[in-house]
């Protein structure tokens, strides 16, 4: 795809706008930039393009198209702003970073990741295996690195693993990888989406272009992607932690083995793995069955499961004072990923929930409390639903409060020796902070002072 000269409007500057601006005006495209904050509110991104020469629409999305080519949308950004009406009326695509991607490089090697929980895990753990067998390997997407500028400045042969999220994947058109991956799928960002069907449409655009020379990974032991095969057109390579299959990846007698419809390879114990809990042993059968297609050693496999710790904010261990062990689960945006954190955690827990409303009910995450959680702190957006939710459910100990501070304080004035402080909102953190990032590093701040005040 030839976009020198062409002129390219980048709707949103967050993390994957700047990626997008640096590759665009690498590759030397006349570029434009709309987006509703204000220039005081982009000061960090606006900073990290400050040499390029581009055209900027701030505190508006409402700009002309007037010999406008083509409009990258950055993956948050809706699809019913009235833009994309206008776009549609004269013929002007608008696409996400990994549709753009894939056209400028449509023979890179794109493993891409997707499933509503355990995305960031799999990404990670699986461009470890690459990085260790010695491949210049590029981790990037929804996992909060811009896949442009990486892809501009990378080589042919270099692997690109891409976490994908639902946003991303809704407007791709061509995006064909190699490799790509579905974890699981369960209710989430449904306010965006408008209902569950859509959302799962989106994910499986992941596979919709492939064909008999690419890889589609797949649950088996998840009903909604169990349903997909029959749309399927490439190699299908199952996984599960719950099924033996005549050929795939899954777990007998302890141990992850890989059954290729011949014999069977034993990978690793699964005691020996570093990663806790069952939810992240499907994250782990799901990146072994890339390695087994992109034939990487399973000495090498073995030796990163054996060492890999996990990642920030996924049930990260932060403190233990006065005997209380505090957890932050911040990547913990939707009901399903929360459950999986109160499965994970030993009880009694006290849990920090609470966010942004994405429209889904909050039930199951209630139903899954299971005597395990004695106190409910609620913050943000979605407090009071979630409490009556519980009381529904005849949960009473509940505590609202306005901040995290205020949230973890409570929570150790609550604590006894023993109790586990668990921070997993089941919410997205946008009511409160930019990203779930920022919502994590908050609570491990307020954790740490908590510490000082405690004596160090
Ligand atoms: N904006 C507009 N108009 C709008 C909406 C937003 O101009 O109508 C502007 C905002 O003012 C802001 C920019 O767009 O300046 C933000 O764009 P964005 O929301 O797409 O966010 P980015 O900073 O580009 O980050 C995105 C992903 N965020 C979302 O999908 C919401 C990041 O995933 C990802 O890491 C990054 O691209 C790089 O690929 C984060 C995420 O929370 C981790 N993802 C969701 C999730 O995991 O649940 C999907």
């Amino acid at each position: 795809m030839d976009l020198k000269d062409k002129n390219i409007l980048i709707l949103g500057l967050g993390i994957s706008g700047v990626s997008t601006v640096k590759a665009l005006n690498k590759i030397g495209a006349n570029i434009y930039i709309s987006d509703t904050k204000e220039k005081e509110d982009l000061k960090e991104y606006l900073d990290e393009i400050k040499d390029i020469d581009a055209k900027l629409y701030l505190g508006t999305n409402d700009v002309s198209l007037k010999n406008i080519d083509l409009i990258i949308k950055s993956p948050g950004v809706p699809l019913d702003l009235d833009i994309f009406k206008r776009a549609n009326e004269k013929g002007i695509e608008f696409i996400t970073d990994i549709e753009l991607a894939y056209r400028i490089r449509p023979n890179a090697k794109f493993i891409a990741i997707t499933g509503t929980n355990g995305k960031t895990t799999t990404t990670t753990l699986t461009g470890e295996y690459f990085k260790k067998a010695g491949f210049n390997t590029y981790v990037v997407g929804n996992i909060g690195v811009g896949l442009l500028w990486d892809l501009v400045n990378s080589k042919e042969e270099d692997i690109f693993v891409i976490e994908t999220s639902s946003f991303q994947l809704e407007s791709t058109k061509d995006f064909n990888p190699k490799i790509s991956l579905i974890l699981n799928i369960t209710p989430d960002h449904l306010n965006w989406h408008g209902n569950y069907e859509n959302y799962i449409n989106a994910k499986k655009k992941i596979f919709k272009n492939q064909t008999k020379e690419g890889f589609t990974i797949l649950n088996y032991d998840d009903i909604n992607i169990r349903e997909m095969v029959n749309e399927i057109n490439s190699n299908i390579i199952w996984f599960s932690l719950d099924n033996k299959l005549d050929k795939g990846v899954y777990v007998e007698d302890r141990y992850i083995v890989i059954n290729n419809g011949e014999k069977l390879d034993k990978v690793i114990r699964i005691d020996e793995i570093m990663l806790p809990g069952k939810h992240n042993l499907e994250n782990v059968l799901a990146s072994v069955a890339v390695a087994w297609i992109m034939d990487i050693d399973f000495k090498i496999v073995r030796d990163v499961l054996k060492t890999f710790p996990g990642v920030e904010h996924r049930i990260e261990y932060v403190d233990t004072i006065n005997g209380v062990k505090f957890y932050n689960d911040s990547k913990g945006t939707n009901s399903d990923a929360s459950i999986k954190a109160i499965e994970a955690i030993n009880s009694p827990i006290i849990l920090i929930a609470g966010g942004m409303d994405k429209g889904t009910d909050f039930d199951d995450f209630i139903k899954a409390f299971n005597n395990k959680v004695k106190a409910l702190i609620l913050l943000g957006e979605t407090k009071e639903k979630i409490k009556d939710t519980a009381i529904k459910y005849g949960f009473k100990n509940i505590f609202l409060v306005e901040n995290m501070k205020e949230a973890v304080k409570t929570s150790f004035s609550l604590a006894t020796k023993n109790d586990n402080v668990l921070l997993s909102p089941a919410c997205a953190s946008w009511d409160m902070y930019p990203s779930f990032e920022k919502r994590g590093e908050d609570f491990k701040a307020s954790v740490f002072s908590l510490r000082e005040e405690n004596n160090g």
